[in-house]
């Protein structure tokens, strides 16, 4: 007797990300795909449209559960996939056309056009998509370019296998296997990132080791950048500005030396003899304790300038980064712009200056960096973070789309309405002809990557936001839900609910109404809004919440530290006034009493606890929608997030009690009615700080 082979049972452990490729279930959708894809046929020899062709064989053997050969030309009596590189394809947008692509139906056959291999795999994974989620395929005509030209991840991974801020294992770069081994995973890790349009990786951390320029290492990054290469991936180095000195043997790092000039277009010349498409350099100078240009008397423009020289005649650019802040600053939230800004106009057209989302740094909410539209002569990259340094690491879920979207949305008003933070960073405000856009990386040696399951959606998100900016929060949730998870519609509606309120939920719970940088020391991990003495001032967290008996916030208007005034005039007058100064941002800007009423209906202190207290209860909620969502999901997925959950919710209740506890020494006002006061007092919840972070 023949018995039906069982469905092998496996838990998925999550390494294939969005990229699984499993069998369309629904057999008549199947049938079509398989009519329209019987063979795939491509022209060309580009590297890159190799890796397109085979990535669709790949993932339609997959999908469809058959092979598909590849074929020299098309045949006239069957339906297939034609992969075409055009120099003249019609592609949709034009600052950064090359990376576009097209795909129309024409007569039997679908079309994949391009300008560039690139253009063809960005297609290719998009022709992918609609079937992964699955959209019909029979009459398409999707024409679709990157609004960004650099689209970069940021390691921040050491030569000793740590990655700083990193929450998913160690490293993946393996540096002593490297360039002898190539672990499968370098491949992977490629293809996840072109398939949502990624093209460049700095594979180091900006606090970054000399050791990578030396040509041991020069030798390794270039065998990386040969796993990546295929995949239109370009390696791009953070560079330690004492390099000179420190494996130089210069007796200074002053960019307008000769010899350091001279050493700096040397190692150039060596990085591109080995690496020719080597994408450039990214710095992190005079910050936090790091060497720069600076230290010589010299500003980050002659610094960022010398090393654009060094690059001369490679197509190589320089990121430099403006995270900076020196200590004693009476607010540290002005810092950068008032380096940055009055060098508007000195960069060469090599360097983009690095900026991050908000002026402090990667908190949960922050309202956008003054240096958007303020530097309308410089192209600026904008820097997020996808790793949750501030959000929770790896055991809170926070969905990082809306965050992103919130900054790239902010209109700047520089120059009039619509001036928003997306149109600084595209080059489009202010005519630029070079744009980029980076994440701090939130990977590692973890199997599923991520370490939290749900923080594979940050990555994606990045990467498709990157690309195109405009896509909603909630389309990319449903997107990575239907290809990472489960395509059963109400378990996707219900995943993409909490995605998308996920972020607002631990903002209420940690950092309501615009109150910022009260986490746990160093670690940046669980509530410490009692921390007054550390390193510097604008360590603690005194320092940014500013408790007294009056009430809470920094005010940062014309009556505090001014910083208010960095902003157009639209802005400020939107923010200027506590009476009208959107909720969210409240805090940043003011400092409010206690018992003042807000539009609420509410006074601030009791609005604050009911946020505390209502985002608490919001974990509870996620629980709940998760739970209901059991059956459509994997089972060891399920079990992985409902534990990570739990903890969530322990957190969010060490948060509300930590803070409306702390705050009521200050407030002396009850907790408002109907929320029940902590069990616990505020002794003790200062105590679960060396409980949790095991100090
Ligand atoms: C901060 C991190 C620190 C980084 C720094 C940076 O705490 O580890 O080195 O940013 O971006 O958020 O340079």
């Amino acid at each position: 007797m023949l018995v039906a082979a069982a469905p092998r049972c496996v838990a998925d452990d999550g390494y294939r990300l969005w990229l699984k490729y499993d069998l369309v279930a629904d057999a008549g959708q199947r049938a079509q795909y398989r009519s329209a894809a019987q063979f795939i046929a491509s022209n060309g020899s580009d590297a890159v449209l190799k890796t397109a062709t085979t990535e669709l064989q790949r993932g339609l053997q997959g999908l469809l559960g058959q092979p598909v050969p590849l074929l020299a030309k098309a045949e006239s009596n069957k339906r297939g996939i034609l992969l075409l590189i055009d120099a003249s394809a019609n592609v949709s947008g034009s600052s950064a056309s090359r990376a576009g692509f097209r795909i129309s139906t024409q007569g039997r056959n679908i079309l994949v056009t391009g300008r560039s291999g690139a253009g063809i795999l960005y297609g290719v994974f998009a022709l992918l998509r609609q079937m992964q989620t699955g959209q019909a395929i029979a009459s398409l005509n999707i024409s679709s370019s990157p609004r960004i030209q650099y689209r970069l991840l940021n390691h921040w991974d050491n030569p000793n296998g740590t990655v700083e801020r990193g929450y998913a294992g160690s490293s993946i770069w393996k540096w002593n296997e490297l360039p002898q081994r190539l672990d499968p995973r370098y491949t992977d890790y490629a293809r996840a990132n072109a398939s949502i349009g990624l093209n460049g990786v700095a594979i180091n951390n900006v606090n970054a080791s000399a050791r990578y320029l030396t040509p041991e290492y020069i030798e390794k990054v270039k065998a990386l950048a040969g796993v990546m290469r295929p995949y239109g991936i370009r390696v791009y180095l953070s560079v330690f500005w004492a390099a000179p000195k420190v494996i130089g043997g210069l007796k200074t790092a002053d960019p307008l030396d000769a010899q350091v000039k001279q050493w700096w277009a040397a190692k150039a010349d060596e990085i591109y003899q080995q690496i020719p498409d080597f994408g450039g350099f990214l710095v992190k100078a005079n910050s936090e304790g790091e060497p720069g240009p600076q230290d010589y008397g010299r500003n980050h423009a002659e610094g960022a300038n010398m090393l654009a020289t060094a690059l001369g005649q490679h197509d190589g650019i320089v990121m430099w980064r403006a995270f900076v802040y020196k200590a004693g600053s009476a607010d540290r939230f002005k810092q950068a712009y008032e380096e940055f800004k009055p060098l508007d106009g000195q960069f060469s057209p090599k360097v983009l200056v690095q900026v991050k989302n908000g002026p402090i740094d990667f908190q949960a909410r922050e309202p956008f960096h003054p240096l958007f539209g303020a530097m309308p002569q410089t192209p600026l990259v904008l820097e997020v973070q996808l790793t949750q340094e501030y959000l929770g690491m790896a055991t809170h879920w926070v969905y990082l789309a809306p965050l992103f979207k919130e900054c790239l949305d902010s209109d700047t008003q520089t120059k009039g309405p619509g001036s928003t933070v997306a149109r600084v960073v595209d080059g489009s405000l202010d005519q630029h002809r070079i744009s980029g856009i980076a994440g701090v990386a939130n990977i590692g040696t973890d199997r599923n990557w991520t370490g939290h399951p749900m923080g594979q959606a940050n990555w994606y998100a990045f990467g498709r936001l990157a690309w195109d900016y405009t896509l909603t929060s909630k389309a990319i949730a449903t997107e990575w839900t239907k290809m990472t998870l489960t395509r059963e519609p109400q378990a996707v509606a219900t995943i993409v609910d909490v995605m998308d309120k996920s972020r607002d939920i631990y903002v209420r719970y940690t950092t309501p109404l615009g109150l910022h940088h009260i986490m746990g020391q160093n670690i940046h991990y669980g509530p410490e809004p009692w921390l007054a003495e550390a390193g510097r001032p604008d360590w603690t967290a005194v320092y940014y919440h500013k408790a007294d008996a009056e009430g809470l916030g920094f005010n940062r208007t014309a009556t505090g530290s001014n910083a208010l005034a960095l902003y157009s005039p639209g802005v400020q007058q939107a923010w200027g006034d506590p009476k009208t100064c959107p909720l969210n941002y409240l805090l940043w800007f003011h400092h409010v009493g206690w018992q003042q009423p807000l539009r609420t209906g509410r006074t601030l202190w009791n609005e604050l606890a009911t946020r505390y207290y209502t985002g608490a209860d919001s974990v509870t909620w996620m629980q709940q929608r998760w739970a209901s969502v059991q059956p459509a999901v994997d089972a060891a997925l399920h079990a992985d997030v409902t534990a990570r959950l739990e903890i969530q919710r322990r957190e969010a209740l060490w948060w509300r009690d930590a803070c409306v506890l702390y705050f009521q020494t200050y407030s002396k006002q009850p907790i408002p009615v109907p929320f029940a006061p902590p069990t616990r007092t505020l002794a003790e919840v200062k105590t679960l700080v060396d409980l949790y972070q095991l100090k």
